[in-house]
């Protein structure tokens, strides 16, 4: 039959390209979401670091392949800890699992399912793809299976081995999450990467450069905040950023002897800023003391104010 014999919107239905989710990444800290996230957009979007606690705000990703699409929330890691700033991802977290359609919970090998997992699982009403990370540092792949069955003894049918950094299991791992995921038109354009605008990606960007280049408690204590983001044609784009600390002391340290340390973080964050925008960029760092920040909601409210909505026609 010629195709276009058939009743108008039935074309589509059941071929490829026809499944559409909301899929949220969530799980405890350092697992490897952000990097799975980075991975299978085949960019750094995300940051990443070997750090727990390095993303704080969900960090949206389109995936548009033959199958359809999904859109990646990236999330912090679980936690429970009191304070504005733990209680802020928290509701990130909530708020993604809120928006999917379905939600790929990772883990790593050396973590047991316990009381507080399976509970988390028993709260999810979507259905739930889980995927043990990093099993590229596993030698003997055949430990990971009884590890496997206690997570499968949880309810949990569909269960990925992968290791997103080597790249391992990530076609497996993407067939099951089109499997589960819904019928549907894809949310947003095939060229589209995310919706997120690029002020919120050069933040990111200085964020993981502090995880990089600073120890303790630093990357934790600072807040960035995009206070100028222009664009220029012809020359050079202008960012400046303000790093606001939590203590005096810490003014110190960032900058470094002779403005050394923060000379150093500039160029590192302005490469990542202009490899993801591919432009050329100006970056300009200023830092302030915002006492106790982390303590103070409003503040956390003012300062780690999630990027537009994201749903398109809300
Ligand atoms: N060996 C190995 N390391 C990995 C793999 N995936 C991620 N990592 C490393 O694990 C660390 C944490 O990765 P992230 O992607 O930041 O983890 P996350 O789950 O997003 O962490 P939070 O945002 O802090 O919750 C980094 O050092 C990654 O390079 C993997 O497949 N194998
Ligand atoms: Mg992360």
């Amino acid at each position: 039959m010629d195709k276009s014999e058939l009743p108008a919107g039935d074309s589509e239905a059941g071929s490829a390209g026809s499944k559409s989710a909301f899929v949220a990444i969530v799980g405890p800290p350092n697992v490897g979401k952000s990097t799975l996230l980075n991975s299978y957009l085949g960019m750094h979007l995300s940051a990443v670091s070997r750090r727990p606690q390095t993303t704080s705000q969900n960090v949206l990703g389109i995936l548009t392949a033959p199958e359809g699409q999904l859109v990646f929330l990236d999330t912090p890691g679980l936690i429970k800890r009191k304070g504005a700033v733990y209680e802020f991802m928290q509701r990130e977290i909530s708020s993604a699992l809120s928006d999917a359609d379905l939600v790929l919970l990772m883990v790593e090998p050396r973590y047991e399912p316990d009381d507080e997992l399976a509970s988390f699982i028993k709260s999810i009403d979507k259905p739930v793809v889980l995927t043990v990370n990093k099993v590229d540092l596993v030698k003997n792949k055949l430990n990971l299976l009884p590890l496997i069955d206690r997570y499968r003894n949880l309810g949990l049918d569909e269960v990925y081995p992968i290791s997103a950094l080597a790249g391992d299991g990530l076609g497996e791992l993407l067939a099951g999450l089109f499997k589960a995921a819904p019928q549907g038109e894809p949310y947003y354009p095939e060229e589209e990467v995310t919706t997120y605008p690029m002020r919120f990606f050069a933040a990111e960007a200085i964020r993981e450069s502090l995880f990089e280049l600073y120890g303790e408690e630093i990357p934790y204590s600072v807040f960035v905040e995009i206070e100028e983001y222009k664009e220029h044609d012809g020359r050079k784009d202008l960012i400046r950023a303000i790093l606001y600390v939590e203590r005096d002391s810490q003014r110190p340290i960032i900058l470094g002897r002779g403005g050394e340390a923060i000379k150093r973080l500039g160029t590192r964050a302005r490469k990542k800023i202009e490899a993801l925008s591919g432009r050329a960029v100006y970056l300009e760092l200023h830092v302030k003391v915002a006492k106790n920040w982390r303590k103070d909601s409003s503040f956390v409210r003012r300062a780690t104010k999630p990027p537009q909505k994201y749903l398109p026609g809300t």
